[in-house]
């Protein structure tokens, strides 16, 4: 028996969960240090400090934790259905999931993107992108829901969104993938791809006051592929940048073929330019299709309209307005600092991390420091742009997020960890593991001009042996760690709803304060809401049956219901009288191929709902409201299709008002 092996039996003796930790496999060792579990612990009604918004990838929600505990909170829906909250089954809901393709109930969501004002956290709105289907949504941090949804045309695959500007002037789309436009003739040869496919980036504007979106403008690029994307702050504010991969624009087995050149681009925008240009006329409109769909909180429903133009703007042809930036194989993240100075790119198969200049890039600009042109664009001269490289960082830099101490945070997928730099010396200071595959992470207020530090959250692909398993398929899961000291320091890891790619984080005074208790009940303009028992009622209009019905605790008026026959279409309009915070009331049908309805206190929403056989049907509360909830419930009657059954409705009669079907 060596030394060692005594020594860690004599630790396993006194703490038998070392030894514990000691047989599993090397990995899952916990590298947890002794506070940490009083570092991450909130006390039971103590509320968190920091809000962190993930992205839920390909389950298409977004998800609410609070930081540091690593508590779910919610999750809201976006672009997938959700039958929990009937976002998406509802009538009053389908239209924000309405594109120019039709109802498409799913997509990737990669990215979320705070309001910023003064390039601060303002609390008020949160972004995000839909891959699949080009979309951008806007969620609003007072009702924790999706306000407004809009389709981008002329992309192929939203992923390089929805990254925002200091002022929340816009938030901008790259299309992943570069395609014909959508007003040209798509019926081409797919190896025809360097003269027919294209790329775009748009520039979507946020009201000030509302933030409703809008395609301010789009700008015709090089068919590359875009792939993420960081707005300039401060000195550099006016500027978007954007990392592209694929500059050898192949169109099959992009492993290969586009990892050829030693070289991609940071392409930076000038979008003050863009401004001018489009106002100068320089824009060219096109006729093109994409919805554009608005949850509107009084009607308490959405509408879905199909924008017809687009205004392009030709980086080609308008000078002074794109610039490309040589960068090292294929970078993934594109990070500014907090200054506003540097841009940081990560090539996932660089061995270097290059950071750039905005001071230089300024100089090169102006002497023309080219080292020629990439499709009629200037590409700069990278040594006259480069600050300087963080030399052997790790192995596949992915994103870069920064503190409030001038240093850098960079995930490294291949090698899995987190390694902090020094911004201004581009020393690596130092590096923790990460189990396992680190994609995204996250300071709280990291992309902003004032990050607010303290924790960096790693966003993990892999989990492998970190928690119980689950079948073939594992929990994805973040990694908080302490940045508080020189070292950062593992505090708690916990699973996340989905793939998690980019999330962020914001102290919690700047959205609780705000958030919404009920809809007020005189403010409910639904055309279908019934404001009182008293306007609860049944009506027929052809083969429609709509039953305007009420709920408060513990009953439905009306909750019996007769007349209803086979081959109508039964439309429940369900108003919550309630006018108390968290006190919904949910409703369900027997048979309805639908989702629940959860209707929240001084709300409308309506299922719809095809009886498809003769019976009685019972419909029922879903939300366990109330110590008489399981007697809110009631009964709908559907006869054959010539029934003399007369539509009748009640509450409370116990003597039958309908006519049986003798
Ligand atoms: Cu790196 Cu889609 Cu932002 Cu994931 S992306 S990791
Ligand atoms: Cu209402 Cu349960």
């Amino acid at each position: 028996m060596n030394f060692s092996f005594k020594r860690l039996l004599l630790v396993a003796v006194a703490f038998p969960i070392v030894w514990l930790q000691s047989c599993k496999p090397k990995g899952t060792q916990s590298a947890v240090s002794g506070d940490a579990a009083a570092k991450v612990y909130v006390a039971p009604g103590k509320y968190d400090e920091f809000y962190s918004f993930v992205s839920g990838g390909f389950s298409g929600q977004m998800s609410v934790y609070g930081i540091p505990s690593g508590r779910l909170f919610r999750v809201i829906p976006v672009f997938s259905v959700d039958p929990e909250k009937g976002y998406g089954y509802s009538e009053e809901t389908k239209p924000m999931l309405n594109t120019s393709h039709g109802f498409v109930p799913w997509d990737d969501l990669h990215h979320i993107a705070l309001s910023e004002t003064d390039g601060i956290q303002d609390g008020r709105w949160v972004f995000a992108n839909g891959n699949n289907t080009p979309r951008i949504a806007r969620v609003d941090l007072k009702t924790f829901r999706t306000a407004e949804i809009i389709e981008i045309p002329n992309s192929g695959g939203n992923h390089s969104s929805p990254f925002i500007t200091e002022n929340s002037e816009y938030v901008i789309a790259g299309t992943r993938f570069s395609i014909p436009m959508d007003n040209s003739n798509g019926d081409v040869p797919i190896n025809t791809y360097k003269s027919n496919f294209k790329g775009t980036v748009s520039f979507v504007s946020v009201d000030k006051t509302t933030g409703n979106m809008k395609i301010a403008f789009q700008i015709l690029m090089p068919g590359v592929n875009f792939d993420l994307a960081r707005a300039g702050k401060g000195k550099s504010h006016g500027w978007m940048f954007f990392s592209c991969y694929n500059s050898e624009r192949a169109n099959t087995l992009l492993e290969v073929n586009a990892s050829q050149k030693d070289k991609d681009f940071i392409i930076a925008v000038n979008w003050k330019k863009a401004e001018e240009y489009l106002k100068a006329g320089k824009g060219q409109k096109q006729s093109v299709k994409y919805a554009h769909n608005i949850y509107d909180e009084k009607k308490h429903s959405a509408t879905s309209v199909i924008e017809t133009e687009v205004t392009v703007l030709d980086s080609k042809e308008l000078a002074d307005m794109v610039y490309m930036i040589p960068c090292p194989k294929s970078p993934h993240g594109c990070d500014t600092d907090p200054t506003g100075e540097y841009i940081v790119a990560s090539g996932k198969l660089a061995a270097t991390i290059p950071v750039f200049s905005f001071t230089k890039m300024q100089q090169a600009i102006a002497n023309k420091t080219f080292e020629g042109e990439y499709e009629g664009i200037p590409v700069l001269k990278y040594d006259a742009v480069l600050y300087g490289e963080v030399k052997k960082p790790g192995l596949g830099p992915l994103h870069t997020e920064f503190d409030d101490k001038g240093f850098a945070y960079t995930s490294f997928f291949v090698s899995s960890e987190i390694v902090k730099w020094n911004v201004k010396t581009l020393e690596v200071v130092d590096r923790v593991p990460t189990y396992y595959s680190i994609g995204h992470l996250s300071v709280p207020g990291g992309p902003t001009r004032k990050p607010w530090g303290k924790y960096v959250i790693a966003y993990n692909k892999i989990t492998k042996d970190r928690y119980l398993p689950t079948g073939p398929e594992l929990a994805q899961s973040a990694q908080l760690y302490s940045i508080e000291g020189d070292k950062m320091k593992l505090l708690l890891d916990f699973p996340t709803i989905g793939e998690p790619h980019y999330a962020e984080a914001i102290p919690a005074e700047l959205i609780m304060k705000n958030s919404q208790k009920i809809y007020k009940i005189e403010e409910n303009q639904n055309q279908f809401a019934a404001l009182g028992d008293k306007f609860a009622r049944v009506e027929r209009k052809g083969n429609e049956v709509h039953v305007y019905m009420t709920s408060i605790r513990s009953h439905f008026t009306p909750d019996n219901i007769e007349g209803v026959k086979m081959g109508d279409i039964v439309y429940f309009h369900i108003t919550n009288l309630e006018q108390d915070w968290d006190m919904p009331h949910g409703f369900a049908v027997k048979g309805a191929n639908n989702a629940e309805l959860l209707v929240m206190p001084g709300e409308t929403q309506t299922l719809a709902w095809k009886p498809e056989r003769v019976g009685i049907f019972p419909f029922y509360c879903t939300d366990f409201c109330s110590a008489l909830h399981q007697e809110m419930q009631g009964y709908i009657r559907v006869s054959p299709a010539g029934s003399n059954v007369q539509i009748s409705f009640g509450t409370g009669k116990t003597d039958s008002t309908a006519v049986a079907n003798k």
